[in-house]
């Protein structure tokens, strides 16, 4: 039997395991299984080119290995310095890309082994890590990218930075194989937090400020919600526990959970809070069985009142009820934002979140011409685009037309509906796709929003998002409309997300072909614009029809006219 995730991690000295020899020594362009689970730790996914797979396979010729590389970066922060950094790796080490992610992080992709450690050296130079990017340990943490002027944005930004520190594993493994390039074989370190085997299961961290969700919450681990939003007052913190929106086509009992109220803290309690709900999670989650192994089953299990008094006795004090939290429509902090220092920033749309250069487009030129002449700090939103921030007001003009030349649209030229899209990266290189997702997914995008346009809605926010597989790396199932890969070129449909994100999508049909995902949805779009009422996003009105009435061709639900049967 080979050993379990569970056994790799408590043998492997502190994520040591057999990392120098087969990242040293070994001439594979691969490694073994355990060091693909501990390499995840560093940040580091093996992959292979899908496309390239199968052929491989049937000439018996080995699979070109490479891998993905995420550097953590809470609240997507970057200074110009280190986006440059960025771009200079992608280009030496990488596939000469850089995937901006959903949780505010930064991929390379098509990383050779070898290339690992000076990738790292790099990133180490640059103030930047990539440990803790993925691996069984609290994630990359999520907070509003806007800048406010010292505000309570600013205020939990800097707070997801000190939390994120104070988080990461204190193994010093990494640095030893990646920056020093040594073998140690007496570990007398402790991990104080995560203990030998670390936690059962990932662990994701998402602020917001009160209102404001752009970062989905519901879907986190833990959700800190900053509030009352008043210019001056110390915040407190409204706590969420237990969301998780992955699940599997073939475990039944999986399933996406929304973050629940836990309590309210103050700031200066938050961080032992925090600590609290990591132990618990960490003693009590399933080690048995991976796949019910995050917090949203532990607490399923257990019930909220049982986790809460877990939680403060670890705590040591009382919380209070949390508050009742209300949201308005997401802003997507797109197109220039004037402050009052004649400064700014201006939001950019990044198609999938890919910084990219291509003939007609060599966006990721024009980024770097940029960041280099006008050095603005960069902070990528939870929607995979990017910010760039402290321009002054006398510059602007100039950034936008750079950016026009490389192809590089205005932000304020695209509709709601294409600047709220959003992809996971899916094929070829995600070794869990079922299907395509950010190859697919603008032409279908450009279908549905062709049609909301016809139908005079052009100005009407509407979320679509697809994922290649039902593990929801792009928050599919929060969407009005979400695609979730079913199979090769398959997708289930799921629709009644809103746009605050507080509410789960339904399925609403199975297996659609790609090519008739836009056109299933079609004649829905047609009786929202029809019997809509006034301002009811198109998600609310497919949750208050319900999934049954939408699929049977039901009546629409108080307006009297019939919904057509979709194909
Ligand atoms: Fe994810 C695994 C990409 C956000 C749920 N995710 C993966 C892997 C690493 C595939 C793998 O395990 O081999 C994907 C790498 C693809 C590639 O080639 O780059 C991958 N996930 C992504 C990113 C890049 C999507 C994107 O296009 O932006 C996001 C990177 C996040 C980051 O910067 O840290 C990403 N993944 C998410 C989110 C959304 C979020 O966190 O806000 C989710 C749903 C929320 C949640 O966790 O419940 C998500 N990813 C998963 C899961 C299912 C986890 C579960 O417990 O249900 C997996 C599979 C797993 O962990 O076993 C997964
Ligand atoms: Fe891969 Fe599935 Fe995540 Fe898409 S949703 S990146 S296909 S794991």
């Amino acid at each position: 039997m080979p050993p379990s995730i569970e056994e790799i991690k408590t043998q492997s000295r502190h994520l040591r395991g057999c990392l120098y020899e087969e990242v040293y020594r070994s001439h594979d362009p691969g490694t073994s299984e355990a060091s693909r689970q501990l390499l995840k730790f560093f940040g580091m996914y093996q992959q292979d080119d899908r496309d390239q797979r199968r052929r491989h396979l049937a000439e018996k010729i080995p699979l070109d290995y490479s891998f993905m590389v995420r550097i953590a970066l809470a609240g997507g922060h970057l200074s110009a310095d280190q986006y440059l950094a960025l771009d200079t790796l992608a280009n030496d080490v990488g596939s000469a890309t850089i995937r901006l992610t959903s949780r505010q992080a930064v991929q390379l992709h098509g990383v050779r082994k070898g290339a690992l450690a000076p990738l790292v050296q790099r990133l180490h130079q640059s103030a930047m890590t990539s440990l803790a990017g993925c691996g069984d340990v609290e994630r990359n943490i999520m907070s509003c990218p806007v800048p406010d002027g010292d505000g309570i944005r600013d205020q939990t930004a800097a707070l997801a930075k000190t939390l994120a520190r104070h988080l990461k594993p204190r193994t010093s493994a990494y640095i030893e194989l990646f920056v020093d390039g040594e073998k140690v074989f007496d570990v007398r370190e402790a991990e104080p937090l995560y203990g030998p085997s670390y936690l059962p299961r990932k662990f994701k961290t998402g602020f917001a400020v009160w209102g404001d969700n752009c970062t989905d919450v519901y879907s986190q681990d833990l959700g800190l919600v900053a509030y009352p939003p008043i210019a001056g007052a110390i915040p407190r913190f409204a706590v969420l526990v237990g969301g998780g929106l992955g699940h599997s086509h073939g475990a039944s009992r999986t399933h996406p959970v929304l973050a629940k109220p836990l309590a309210s803290v103050p700031s200066h309690q938050l961080l032992a809070v925090v600590e609290a709900i990591i132990t618990v999670q960490r003693d009590y989650g399933n080690r048995s069985d991976r796949r019910y192994a995050r917090m949203k089953y532990l607490i399923e299990e257990w019930g909220l009142s049982r986790f809460r008094e877990e939680v403060e006795r670890r705590a040591g004090f009382r919380f209070g009820p949390p508050p009742l939290l209300r949201w308005t429509d997401p802003d997507d902090h797109l197109g220039w934002h004037p402050d009052d220092s004649g400064k700014g920033f201006l939001g950019l749309y990044i198609p999938q979140g890919r910084i990219a250069d291509s003939v007609s487009a060599p966006v990721k030129q024009g980024l770097r011409q940029v960041v280099e002449r006008y050095g603005p700090q960069l902070r990528i939103t939870p929607q995979q685009n990017l910010l760039l921030v402290g321009l002054r007001s006398q510059d602007k003009e100039a950034v936008m037309q750079i950016l026009h030349r490389h192809g590089l649209d205005s932000s304020d030229r695209r509709t709601p509906l294409e600047r709220s899209g959003m992809a996971c990266v899916a094929l070829p290189t995600c070794g869990l796709a079922l299907t395509d997702a950010e190859r697919v997914f603008p032409a279908v995008l450009e279908q549905i929003r062709r049609d909301w346009c016809a139908l005079g809605l052009a100005d009407t926010p509407l979320i679509v998002r697809m994922t290649g597989c039902p593990n929801n790396c792009v928050r599919s199932e929060l969407a009005e409309i979400g695609f979730v890969g079913a199979g090769p070129q398959k997708y289930h449909i799921y629709l009644g997300g809103n746009r605050a994100g507080t509410r789960l999508a339904q399925k609403y049909r199975e297996r659609v072909a790609l090519e008739d995902l836009a056109p299933t949805v079609r004649p829905l779009l047609v009786q929202y614009a029809q019997n809509r009422r006034k301002g009811q996003g198109f998600g609310d009105w497919a949750a208050d029809n319900g999934m049954a009435a939408l699929k049977d061709g039901l009546t629409v639900a108080g307006t009297g006219v019939s919904v057509d049967r979709p194909r």
